[in-house]
């Protein structure tokens, strides 16, 4: 039985490690949201699939959750030297990705191609899935200034522009990975991921939604006692639903779609009837923190480890 994971984000990418080390990693196929991206000093920059890609082979930097180990950035020093751009701080090896990623798609590749090679290469077992090969721009429109793209808002402006609204500028189709992906799966995880900026791009994509509703989807709740582990969603959820930040606003957020959710012990209040709870302790410190999780979220969703 197979296993689809939606992912996008830091903290996505650290539960689906657990799932990963849970099962048996061909059973698991990420689908992983491409809104994120953008050209940067002339290169394709995927942060939510380079994420998953590190986390999974074991190269990420654990406690920043995105970019390499060990990383160094002679490159940027001299991209700063030269009054460059060096607000998104790629580091030397980071850029090895993204070169041979801009090579690749240049000569014509899918980025699906593309991250099957690096899956490969860096033997990651689980399928990575971008959500599409389309582009996507997710934008955020802000009160004081304008609309800005999601990296310039996120990383740029440290997310301090209160939002409006997500814009989600394209016209994406799923891949016919995804779409078959989607079919065989008997049961859909939603990660810990922000859902306005990192799942909805992936529900917005035309047939996504009605395969979902033919599963059994499972989400795990990315607020922990009204505050996000990581990013802005604490932020956004009373911009975006007009309620204070909870897991019950996230489960509102997904409505009908979801089966069931895993939240932090203590944050059962409001939850929708009808929807299957599990209490739990969300907060993923150390590798065996995300395998007890992965567990407690397969379990609700009936799947065996
Ligand atoms: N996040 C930051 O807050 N600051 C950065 O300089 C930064 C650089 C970066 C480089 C590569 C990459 O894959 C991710 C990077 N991120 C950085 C994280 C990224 O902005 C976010 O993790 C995702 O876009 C959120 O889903």
């Amino acid at each position: 039985m197979s296993v689809v994971y939606l992912s996008g984000g830091v903290g996505g990418a650290r539960l689906l490690d657990g799932v990963v080390r849970a099962l048996p990693p061909r059973r698991v196929t990420a689908v992983v949201n491409v809104g994120d991206d953008f050209d940067h000093l002339g290169l394709r920059v995927c942060p939510d699939l380079d994420t998953v890609l590190y986390t999974l082979g074991g190269l990420g930097d654990a406690a920043r959750g995105w970019g390499l180990a060990g990383e160094t950035f002679r490159a940027l020093e001299m991209v700063k030297r030269y009054g460059g751009s060096d607000w998104f701080a790629l580091g030397d090896g980071d850029l090895g990705t993204h070169l041979t990623r801009t090579q690749w798609l240049a000569e014509g590749l899918t980025l699906t191609e593309v991250m099957a090679r690096f899956a490969d290469a860096l033997d990651v077992a689980a399928r990575v899935l971008p959500m599409s090969d389309d582009r996507l721009r997710t934008r955020i429109e802000t009160d004081q200034n304008g609309v800005l793209d999601f990296q310039d808002w996120l990383v740029r402006r440290r997310a301090q522009p209160a939002v409006r609204a997500v814009r989600l500028e394209g016209d994406p189709r799923p891949t016919p990975q995804v779409l078959a992906a989607l079919e065989d799966a008997e049961v859909v995880l939603i990660g810990p991921s922000n859902p306005y900026v990192s799942i909805d791009p992936i529900l917005s994509l035309p047939g996504v939604r009605e395969r979902l509703e033919r599963a059994r989807v499972i989400a795990v709740s990315p607020i922990v006692g009204g505050r996000a582990v990581k990013g802005p969603l604490a932020e956004m959820i009373p911009r975006l639903a007009g309620r204070p930040a909870s897991a019950a606003a996230v489960a509102a957020h997904y409505g009908g779609l979801l089966d069931g959710f895993v939240v932090e012990r203590g944050d059962e209040g409001e939850l929708p009837d009808g929807l299957e709870v599990r209490a739990s302790a969300t907060v993923m410190r150390t590798p065996r923190d995300r395998v007890q999780l992965a567990r407690e979220a397969l379990e609700l969703a009936g799947v065996a480890t």
